[in-house]
């Protein structure tokens, strides 16, 4: 396995608008963020993710973008960018950002023109296509709306749009439209960041002839399809290949075989990405499913290719709340479910404030929450005569808005994100939950990060190490071990409320007698029974 710096990295995404606000506007800034970026290094952050920050109408929180050379008002000006730029280098942390060439903003003046005439020379930068029988070209979803499809009175044709209406999908196969984004993303390069997260980046191709498909409830025909891997191939020889970077696919419906043709070293594509078997496949926690993820996964990069390991993200309700603990046992499952990101195989990512454990929201009304997403599900629901109160309470758990309330930096006001009105409200626990409290307590969930994510800077066997899983079968016990020449981890953890007994696999228990306690969520080692056959029982407290 090739050794390189995006592997051994741990990642901080950073929600801007949500991180810290500077200037009372009540969004996060540029200027915020610069303030924190000692709190980022102070953790042991080696590379930052920055949502997008390029000019945008904001409908979908920047994944519309009108202006790819133009920083947004609300983040701040290419000036703060630069500085910015400049402050993580010297802190000795890189820079990724967001690249966004799905789909621009219908407000982008590309699609402007083009949607002003049939023989526009732009018209075909996006995918405009006749109506069938008086109605959209075909049968398709679109994430956030009941069809893909828009109809534009200037024409009457309509144009594609995977997300909203508001954002409609370029039109890969158009040469022209493909330099014209190299170009844009070589001068991102030549400001000196290093590297891109790629939104959707599996649907640039489009499935020839657009046919109706047999579950247009399954939105899968979006992504990954024929053409997909000569465009990637084709920006890695015109872009990437010329910059020391790091290159992160955010790749839907992918099966590990698919993952890995995006990802395999010797088809130069790009570095790693992001699969959604957990998010899409587990709206709670499952042990037996995610280890079938795990192994599937670990399985097919066995050779070549690197996995992404992360549980939550700005479109993902929070990990505590999801998949440990969010009540009795907040502390240590946060922990938990930390131990298993850090020490899987995979780059690490860590998403604001879940270093502190925060928590899940529910607002008590629709007009509390911001996201398109949500807003656009609810009026399809509504409209379709179902009950607005259960509506609501049905969408609340996986609401993306779950995971975008600012950042709790202490117990004053709206948490000190902003001392103007915040663009969303805070969660109401933040006097519980907050930065100042966790940096003060030496068993502090921000703490225990900063010990995990030194371990992994002083032992290559969390990175490189081969994966086994020690506990198929257990029903609530995950245990694994992670070996690098001389030196082998084992990770016991107990996804559960209450204490379970975990009997070491055979070839363990000598080993485990000169075993040392390299790090645990509860004050020393868990208790050890024997049992028959001198085997090796350890009793593991909740979480
Ligand atoms: O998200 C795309 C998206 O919705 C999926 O990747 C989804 O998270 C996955 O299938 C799991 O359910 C990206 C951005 O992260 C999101 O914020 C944007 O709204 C969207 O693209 C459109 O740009």
């Amino acid at each position: 396995m090739n050794r390189v710096w995006w592997k051994e990295a741990v990642v901080y995404q950073v929600y801007w608008r949500s991180f810290m606000d500077a200037n009372g506007d009540g969004y996060g800034d540029l200027q915020g963020l610069m303030q924190k970026l000692d709190y980022i290094k102070g953790l042991g952050i080696d590379v930052i993710w920055l949502n997008p920050i390029y000019e945008s109408p904001d409908k979908d929180n920047g994944y519309d973008i009108s202006d790819y050379y133009r920083i947004m008002p609300k983040a701040g000006t290419m000036e703060d960018f630069r500085k910015l730029l400049i402050k993580v280098h010297e802190l000795d942390m890189k820079l990724i950002m967001d690249l966004v060439v799905n789909h621009t903003s219908s407000e982008h003046p590309w699609f402007e023109e083009s949607r002003s005439s049939l023989d526009n020379s732009k018209r075909d930068w996006y995918i405009w296509k006749p109506g069938n029988a008086g109605g959209p070209p075909n049968n398709w979803r679109s994430y956030f709306e009941p069809s893909a499809w828009t109809q534009d009175e200037r024409t009457g044709e309509y144009y594609f749009h995977s997300f909203a209406k508001e954002q409609p999908d370029l039109n890969w196969e158009n040469a022209e439209l493909r330099r014209e984004v190299y170009r844009m993303m070589r001068f991102w390069l030549d400001q000196g960041i290093d590297g891109f997260r790629m939104d959707v980046i599996n649907l640039l191709a489009k499935v020839r002839g657009f046919p109706d498909a047999e579950r247009p409830e399954h939105i899968d025909y979006l992504g990954n399809n024929p053409g997909i891997h000569d465009y990637l191939q084709e920006m890695n020889r015109e872009v990437l290949r010329h910059y020391d970077i790091m290159t992160v696919g955010e790749i839907p419906f992918v099966t590990p075989e698919d993952g890995l043709l995006y990802v395999a070293e010797s088809r130069q594509e790009l570095h790693t990405l992001f699969h959604f078997q957990v998010a899409d496949d587990m709206p709670v926690w499952n042990l037996a499913r995610f280890r079938h993820i795990q192994a599937t996964w670990h399985e097919a990069f066995r050779r070549e290719g690197w996995n992404s390991q992360f549980l939550n993200n700005h479109d993902h309700t929070r990990q505590v709340t999801r998949y440990g603990n969010d009540g009795a046992y907040r502390v240590e499952s946060a922990k938990l479910l930390a131990t298993m990101i850090h020490t899987l195989p995979g780059t690490p990512y860590v998403f604001q404030g879940e270093e502190i454990g925060m928590t899940g929201v529910h607002f008590p009304s629709i007009d509390d929450y911001r996201d398109i997403a949500m807003h656009n599900k609810y009026r399809e629901a509504v409209d379709k005569g179902e009950e607005p109160v259960r509506v609501l309470r049905d969408l609340q758990p996986l609401s993306r808005d779950n995971s975008r309330t600012p950042m709790q930096w202490n117990g004053e006001q709206h948490a000190g994100f902003t001392t103007g009105q915040p663009w969303i409200q805070s969660n109401f626990n933040y006097a519980e939950i907050n930065v100042e409290r966790d940096l003060a307590a030496p068993d502090s969930i921000y703490a225990y990060y900063q010990r995990l994510i030194c371990l992994r800077k002083m032992h290559k066997v969390m990175v490189y190490g081969d994966y086994a899983d020690q506990s198929i079968g257990e029903a609530h016990v995950y245990a694994y071990t992670r070996s690098l020449e001389e030196e082998t981890w084992l990770v016991v953890l107990n996804h559960s409320d209450v204490q379970q007994l975990y009997e070491l696999p055979a070839p363990w228990k000598e080993r485990f007698e000169h075993a040392q306690v390299l790090l645990g969520n509860y004050d020393g080692p868990p208790s050890k029974d024997r049992v028959e056959d001198d085997g090796i029982c350890l009793r593991l407290r909740p979480h």
